[in-house]
């Protein structure tokens, strides 16, 4: 941890210099209008937080401390939280030094795992990993400096050391929910020498001779990492967070976002969804077959999963980059296929369809059919795999707010009555 921490330590005080004296000078000016649409549309587009970790310009897509997400394919995913939290890739030092406190820090808590025995068989694996992280919350350092009365200067820093504990657990949790709740035998102990990502893989159990899956499973967990501040999780977890709840709390939260339909669980319904196509013309259908079926999703009003977004308007580059790795080590298999055929086919679909404002594919549309293919072929455990990546941006959110000391989160409601009255309606 010495590196990480040290690096925020240099950092923090020039950044809370830098804000005080934005503020001070620039405090007054006006960054977003709100139009009534807004306030009942899910607040789109209005500009009122800040997040320093990624940004996600509408015509590109993430930017990762304004590195495209695209130039970072190839790093592990402990590199991008480095990157996340600090604004600087680590030097090779930093980054085997973040993964031997991950390694240290991988044991879960024995009541975990009789928690998660004693809950429903049939519990979503969602329900299951997020209770884990919540159970954990008496492990909190945050919570008991808190306690102890510390400064509000020092917030960062057990909130770091709550994030490092957690991160560094979180693959061995996932992988005995996954081993637990699929009947999968009994759970497999971490290799201390593996990254972690590769620990992560190995734990889950899946057959992987060539170690193509662990590269897999290491780009699935950078693809993921972070996606700005205003989607549901890193918007619930940085808003607990802000009430100065510790890290397993947050985390939790925003994870309960992410297991929504519309948001993270749609890895798992985009698969059902190519399935289906598979099944229903035993193989990869013509293109007219696929246009048809489109079609009928959406006339039976149902959305197509994958597709959409609320901020992108281009094609996600995360799914350009699971994509290219389809392409690579798959480009035969029948289910890979699908979903290429379907990117030549939904976009022109969505736009004749004309609601959709995003008709190009997100981020879920591919990696389903990676997993897939080595095996990993419970669609109710995707979600999963992308918490645990989510959970890193998550965390950098958490730790850059608790440096910079910004306060409780608190916009303020309209009524109706009230909305009303402003226009005289
Ligand atoms: N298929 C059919 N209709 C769609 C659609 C899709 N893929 N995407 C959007 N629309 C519809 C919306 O349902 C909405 O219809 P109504 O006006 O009847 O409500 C209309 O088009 C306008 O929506 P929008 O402004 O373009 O999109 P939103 O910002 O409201 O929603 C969503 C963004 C991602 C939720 C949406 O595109 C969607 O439901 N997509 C399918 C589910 C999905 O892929 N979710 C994962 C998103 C990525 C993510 O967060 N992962 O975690």
């Amino acid at each position: 941890m010495a590196s990480l921490k040290e690096k925020l330590a240099q950092q923090i005080p020039g950044l809370r210099e830098e804000i005080k004296n934005f503020l001070a000078e620039h405090g007054d000016k006006e960054i977003s209008s709100v139009k009534i649409s807004q306030a009942y549309g899910g607040m789109r587009g209005v500009r009122a937080m800040v997040c320093d970790t990624s940004e996600v310009p509408p015509d590109k897509g993430l930017l990762i401390r304004g590195i495209p997400i695209g130039e970072l394919t190839e790093k592990y995913p402990e590199e991008i939280f480095y990157l996340l939290c600090t604004g600087e890739l680590p030097a090779k030092d930093d980054l085997a030094d973040l993964q031997k406190e991950f390694s240290d820090r991988c044991e879960v808590p024995g009541y975990v795992w009789k928690v998660l025995e004693a809950m429903p068989s049939e519990s979503h694996p969602m329900c299951m990993f997020n209770t884990a992280i919540l159970v954990m919350e008496n492990e909190s350092v945050f919570r008991k400096r808190y306690d102890e009365g510390m400064k509000k200067t020092e917030y960062w820093e057990p909130m770091l050391e709550d994030c490092l504990n957690l991160l560094a657990k979180l693959p061995n949790i996932a992988a005995g929910v996954y081993r637990m709740r699929f009947g999968k035998g009994k759970r497999i102990e971490p290799k201390k020498d593996l990254d972690w990502g590769a620990n992560y893989a190995y734990m889950l159990g899946v057959d992987d001779p060539d170690g193509n899956f662990a590269k897999m499973m290491r780009l699935y967990l950078v693809l993921h990492s972070d996606h700005e501040g205003g989607n549901v999780s890193a918007h619930t977890s940085h808003c607990v967070a802000s009430a100065l709840s510790d890290a397993y709390y947050a985390v939790s939260a925003g994870l309960n976002g992410l297991a929504g339909p519309l948001h993270g669980l749609a890895n798992q319904e985009c698969l059902k969804w190519v399935i289906e196509v598979h099944k229903k013309f035993k193989g990869v259908p013509t293109d007219e077959q696929l246009k048809q079926f489109a079609w009928d999703t959406l006339n039976s009003g149902k959305v197509i999963p994958g597709y959409g977004h609320a901020v992108l308007r281009v094609t996600d580059p995360r799914y350009t980059a699971f994509r290219a790795f389809g392409q690579k080590h798959m480009a035969d298999d029948p289910i890979f296929q699908i979903v290429d055929k379907v990117y030549t086919i939904v976009p022109g679909v969505l736009k004749e369809h004309g609601k959709a404002k995003n008709p190009w594919p997100n981020v879920d549309a591919g990696s389903g059919a990676l997993l897939y293919h080595y095996g990993l072929k419970e669609f109710s455990y995707y979600t999963v795999l992308f918490s645990v990546s989510r959970a890193m941006g998550m965390c950098s959110q958490m730790i850059v707010s608790r440096a910079m000391g910004y306060p409780i989160e608190r916009p303020k409601s309209s009524t109706t009555k009230w909305l009303k009255a402003q226009v005289g309606a």
